[in-house]
């Protein structure tokens, strides 16, 4: 499982304030955190400064980077904020992301193009939210061509098919985990990957929901996740439904994080 971390975003109130004031030192102690817990990525997240998000997800990178090799996940949906950041780190990053919608796309596309960039492709459109299984294959399908044509390996591309909150449609969880099922099963050597707290979004008691959506994800072939890496509990059940998945050579990362006394 490829586990980025999502806590260094701007909708959280310290990451908000450490922005702020420039307090680099909260910003890498997050980092330096996310990364001994495990975390593959460290996403990292301006967007709630319309006006600054451009210099200060470029300060975000330049300050995780000093203190850990672990690369950034740049999470924008403006594209010349991810150009600029891009400018700044050193080595692979991965993008978060690109969509079928227009303006994204097409000024995503070059940025992208004959790299080895990781990719998250998201299944947005100029329609709206996808909502069916179907609506999300029709983007992913057309998402995947268009970088793969453009040179980018398909072991480069994680999918997210976009999770939307339960409490607005109870058949939203299961439309996501079939997508997830048939995007794995279409597109061999692909990956997936999702923010998934929003499947709990207006619901009471949301981590057991989080949880147990993971697992469920995992069964049907998820193979990457924006979360927080110091949740133990999750952290937890995504190391046993990997190993129940047979996902885990030997049940050797199971054992590890055993032994490491993590599970729990
Ligand atoms: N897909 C992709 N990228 C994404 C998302 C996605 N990036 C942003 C988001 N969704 C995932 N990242 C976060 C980061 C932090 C929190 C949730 C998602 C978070 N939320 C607190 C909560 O839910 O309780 C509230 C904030 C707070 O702590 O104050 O921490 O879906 N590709």
């Amino acid at each position: 499982m490829i586990i980025i971390g999502e806590l260094i975003n701007s909708s959280r109130k310290a990451i908000k304030a450490a922005i702020e004031s420039k307090d680099a030192k909260a910003i890498q102690d997050v980092a330096v955190a996310e990364t001994e817990a495990g975390a593959n990525y460290i996403d990292v997240n301006a967007g709630t400064f319309v006006d600054k998000e451009i210099d200060y997800l470029k300060w975000l990178v330049e300050k995780v980077q000093e203190v850990t090799d672990t690369p950034c996940a740049i999470d924008s949906p403006d594209p010349k904020a991810i150009q600029a950041a891009l400018e700044v780190h050193k080595g692979t990053a991965m993008i978060n992301s690109i969509s079928l919608e227009k303006e994204r796309y097409e000024n995503l596309l070059p940025i992208v193009r004959n790299t080895d960039l990781k990719i998250i492709a998201l299944c947005m459109s100029d329609d709206g939210m996808p909502e069916s299984v179907d609506d999300r294959l029709k983007i992913a399908d057309k998402l995947i061509n268009g970088l793969v044509q453009n040179n980018v390996k398909i072991e480069n591309i994680f999918v997210d098919p976009l999770v939307q909150p339960m409490s607005v449609n109870n058949h939203f969880g299961v439309e996501f985990i079939n997508s997830v099922e048939q995007i794995m099963a279409r597109f061999p050597g692909i990956h997936t990957a999702c923010g998934l707290s929003n499947i709990s979004y207006g619901l009471p008691a949301r981590k057991f929901l989080n949880q147990t959506f993971m697992v469920m994800a995992i069964a049907k072939g998820l193979d990457g996740a924006i979360v927080n890496p110091l949740d133990t509990e999750m952290m937890s059940r995504i190391v046993a439904a990997e190993a129940l998945a047979g996902r885990d050579n030997f049940c050797m990362n199971y054992l590890k994080a055993f032994r490491a006394g993590t599970l729990g």
